[in-house]
């Protein structure tokens, strides 16, 4: 019967304002609006780079892939320059916490924007997004024509924002997610190299059984299992001996307050923690955030002149400076090195760079949705905000669904999926000269590839399970959160637009070292794949080109 209200049974006989005002949830608190807001964190400390200063390593952004390519070329004994553009996300705001809360999103929450715009828009069909003072904050929202593509800003890139699942991809599919490269190589040295680095554990399979905050993984289990689809355990980068101790109450709680999109202030092993660290006791690193690169060209007396601005936290440009580098490493990320490298090749600073720049640029097959359970189904009011678990269906379906948290903070006995699919489509990025802007020409349709996949799997379960999906998540009636990304990938392809470990065709000395490099699809989540080909890349790079 539920079946007829699209709103799930969940909700009978629980009022809206009453579910809103009974909540404090992360979706309830973000539609009650206009908060006072906390102050924001001040700027950085340190010293950020001094025009005019002539560097032997440049490396543009401080993700993954930036994180592996300084940490490798100073332990080497290279003089190592980060550039990031957003915050350095190291000081406390007057609420006392670096990070906003999920339920509570601010100007910290979004990278210049006056308004939110969350994942799951809607909630019971209404519209939850709230006004928020304009700040460099954490997460960008990045709008493109058919796509918008999520991901984190600060020193630390998509680790600040993201859910921690560090998943290494099946053996068998890895050949069509890197065909160039050597898979014994991967699996006996990088990947091993790369969870260890970033921190990866499994949950204890004994606490997940009894753990209350997993009420939702164990009944996405069980839904999977009933119609014969395999759930898998997925490591994260989470300690899982804090979230214990968030559990029985003694310690601050992080991913059992339901902290993620907006940074996670105690458990989660971001760069911060682990890459980052051992990079600052190197002493060979400096980091110079709220810096935005906008140039790279070949110099007069070899090496490359870097252009960037200086930008305040309300996004002005308060200094542009010039330094030179011997060699400068693209990790700005899949879209900003794709968005650099295009724009320079269209201006002539990088005349050399091949055809292939900006091409191969794909969503990971990224869809979301969510069901509607049975009464006798509850997934739990308390639920931690990081994934444990998928469900695979990869070979014969063409999808890998992690089982999301949804954590509102009441029983909404809806379970939440984020799809990984192996979606063909590949758009690209090109020089918008009118608007002074890159472009990417992906299609909204071409999402629909990976809506059937993901339906090979929850169909399915509904049709066992007598449930439907939840229309009311992401607008009116709308079943599918097709209009968005988390995981971009591709525009500067290996192999291709470089040579088979990151070198770019045409301008020696310049590396692309991060998501860019992989050609739209991983077949899992894909942050420990950047680490892992940024390990092997780096490597041969310090020993055949330094
Ligand atoms: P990335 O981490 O994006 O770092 C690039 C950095 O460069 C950023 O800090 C930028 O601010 C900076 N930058 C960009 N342009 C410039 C410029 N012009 N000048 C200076 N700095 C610049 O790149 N992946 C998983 O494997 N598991 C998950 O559970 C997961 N969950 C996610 C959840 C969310 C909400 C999001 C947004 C992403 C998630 N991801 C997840 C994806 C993952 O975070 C992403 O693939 C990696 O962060 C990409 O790593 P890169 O090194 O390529």
């Amino acid at each position: 019967m539920h079946e007829r209200d699209g709103h799930g049974a969940g909700y009978r006989g629980v009022s809206r304002r009453g579910f809103i005002a009974g909540t404090g949830s992360i979706l309830g608190a973000a539609a009650l609006g206009g908060r006072a807001l906390a102050t924001q964190p001040s700027g950085p400390a340190a010293a950020p780079i001094a025009a005019g200063a002539n560097v032997q390593a440049l490396v543009i952004g401080t993700g993954y892939g930036g994180s592996v390519a300084a940490l490798r070329l100073a332990q080497a004994g290279v003089d190592v320059h980060m550039i990031e553009m957003g915050m350095a996300w190291d000081t406390p705001g007057s609420d006392g916490k670096i990070f906003a809360n999920t339920t509570n999103p601010d100007g910290r929450s979004y990278w210049l924007r006056t308004k939110t715009k969350q994942p799951l828009s809607n909630f019971l069909g209404f519209p939850i997004d709230r006004k928020i003072p304009r700040y460099t904050g954490i997460l960008d929202a990045e709008d493109f024509s058919g796509i918008t593509v999520y991901q984190g800003r600060g020193v630390g890139g998509g680790s600040l924002v993201n859910g921690g699942m560090a998943v290494t991809p099946k053996r068998e599919n890895f050949g069509a997610i890197l065909p160039s490269v050597d898979v014994d190589e991967m699996y006996n040295t990088y990947y091993p190299r790369a969870n260890a680095g970033l921190g990866s554990a499994t949950i204890d399979p004994a606490w997940f059984e009894s753990a209350e905050c997993y009420q939702y993984a164990r009944v996405g289990r069980k839904h999977a299992q009933r119609s014969g689809f395999p759930f898998v355990f997925v490591p994260t980068v989470y300690d899982w001996d804090y979230m214990k101790q968030e559990a029985a109450g003694a310690v601050p709680k992080s991913a059992l307050a339901g902290e993620i999109l907006y940074g996670n202030n105690y458990g989660k092993r971001s760069l911060q923690k682990t890459y980052l660290a051992q990079i600052k006791a190197t002493g060979k690193v400096t980091i110079s955030p709220l810096h935005r690169v906008t140039s790279v060209a070949p110099a007069a007396g070899g090496g490359y002149t870097v252009v960037m601005e200086q930008l305040s936290t309300s996004g002005d440009t308060v200094a542009t400076k010039t330094v030179t580098a011997d060699r400068v490493f693209f990790a700005a990320g899949s879209v900003g090195t794709s968005k650099l490298l295009v724009k320079l090749k269209a201006n002539g600073a990088l005349p050399n760079l091949n055809g292939e720049v900006g091409q191969g640029w794909g969503d990971n097959g990224n869809v979301m949705c969510g069901r509607a359970n049975h009464l006798w189904d509850p997934t739990g009011s308390l639920q931690a905000s990081i994934p444990t678990g998928g469900i695979d269906n990869w070979t014969a379906g063409g999808a890998f669904a992690e089982v999301a948290p949804l954590p509102t903070g009441i029983e909404t006995y809806a379970s939440f999926y984020l799809s990984i699919t192996k979606n063909p489509n590949r758009a690209q990025f090109s020089w918008n000269a009118a608007a002074n802007r890159v472009d990417l020409n992906w299609q909204a349709s071409w999402k629909q590839p990976s809506i059937e996949m993901a339906k090979s799997i929850f169909d399915k379960i509904n049709r066992k399970e007598g449930t439907i999906y939840r229309t009311d998540l992401f607008g009116v009636s709308k079943i599918w959160g097709d209009h968005l990304t988390y995981h971009p990938l591709g525009g500067a392809v290996l192999n291709k637009a470089t040579d088979n470990y990151g070198r770019l065709h045409g301008h020696p000395g310049l590396y692309v070292i991060d998501g860019a490099l992989i050609p739209g699809n991983t077949s899992v989540n894909p942050f420990v794949s950047i680490t892992a080909l940024a390990e092997r890349n780096i490597e041969k790079i310090i020993a055949t080109d330094l």
